[in-house]
């Protein structure tokens, strides 16, 4: 295990942090970042832990392994983890990521292309400092499945792909409301737990691991909707989470309720808000763009004394 000093800079994504690991992590050699993501979750969990827990980090914290990428023509490979393990994708961390490439003069303006675990997106650092990311493909695999929930009886929601797996509800549970983040944490949490006890995955037996409820927007002037998510660490996204965005602009597609050339405004329980457009595929799934804007807000030196009991963060709970 390496103790050597880890430099990280941090930034917000429109509410949501990103920790980007800039050097000092583990060697997880030179394969495909999906190989890299499995040996950093085996051998060397106590790095996602040192950073996204307490007491460096808290629930919310997504943390971003900056990696020499594997696919031709990148600028760099990532590997997203949070509070509980490593994330399949994050477009908030992927903007956040961005932004502290810049900050760091690695990037200028201009398309770049990022190599992550579940394939090479493109993102744009536009002239007014938004990024838009290009995301992987996206479909929704399912409508309207129903899970009997406790206390709730039947919920019915989409299960898309976005780069994570979401369990989308409309119209369902609490008011989608920042007063009611307790409320909606208990339901979203045992939705959560349901899916897994009735065996409803996504594709592959892939845990429904992300749950997004929608409500309508405080200002129609400025959102088409406004949404709670509930993430794996059991924590809320403070943006309005961009795999979230991306699963809904493919549930909207698909339900003939958005086309090319057509914006929807997804804000965030904090009512930020990213912009989201859809590109059709010949196989009827859709690339997602979302855009929105990060600032780079801090930067760290994180030191491992072997006396400190919590050196290596202090396990989430979940
Ligand atoms: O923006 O994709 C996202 C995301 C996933 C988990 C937290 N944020």
């Amino acid at each position: 295990m390496s103790q050597a000093p880890l430099h990280v800079i941090d930034s917000h994504t429109e509410g949501e942090p990103t920790r980007v690991v800039i050097s000092g992590g583990p060697d997880l050699g030179d394969g495909p970042l999906a190989k890299r993501a499995r040996i950093l979750r085996e051998k060397h969990d106590w790095l996602r832990s040192a950073v996204c827990n307490e007491p460096r980090g808290h629930e919310a914290m997504v943390g971003a392994l900056l990696c020499e990428p594997h696919e031709p023509d990148c600028c760099c490979g990532v590997i997203f983890f949070n509070n509980v393990s490593t994330l399949n994708m994050c477009i908030h961390g992927t903007i956040g990521l961005v932004v502290t490439l810049a900050h760091m003069g690695k990037i200028g303006a201009g398309v770049h292309r990022i190599d992550t675990p579940v394939g090479v997106i493109s993102a744009e650092l536009r002239a007014d400092g938004s990024v838009e990311v290009a995301n992987v493909p996206s479909y929704r695999k399912a409508a309207a499945v129903p899970v009997d929930v406790p206390g709730w009886g039947i919920v019915r929601g989409d299960i898309a792909w976005g780069g994570n797996w979401f369990f989308l509800i409309d119209g369902q549970g609490p008011a989608v409301d920042f007063k009611n983040l307790e409320a909606l944490t208990a339901f979203t949490w045992a939705v959560r737990q349901e899916l897994g006890k009735q065996g409803i995955t996504g594709d592959g037996g892939m845990e429904i691991d992300h749950i997004e409820v929608f409500g309508p927007p405080h200002d129609p002037a400025l959102a088409d909707s406004r949404n709670f998510v509930l993430c794996p660490g059991k924590a809320y996204d403070r943006s309005p989470c961009g795999t979230g965005t991306s699963a809904k602009l493919a549930c909207l597609h698909a339900a003939g309720k958005l086309k090319p050339g057509e914006t929807w405004r997804q804000a965030s329980i904090l009512d930020t808000v990213f912009q989201g457009t859809v590109e059709e595929l010949p196989d009827g799934k859709i690339i997602p763009r979302v855009s929105g804007r990060a600032w780079v807000n801090g930067e760290s030196i994180y030191h491992f004394n072997p006396a400190d009991p919590f050196r290596h963060g202090i396990p989430s709970p979940i």
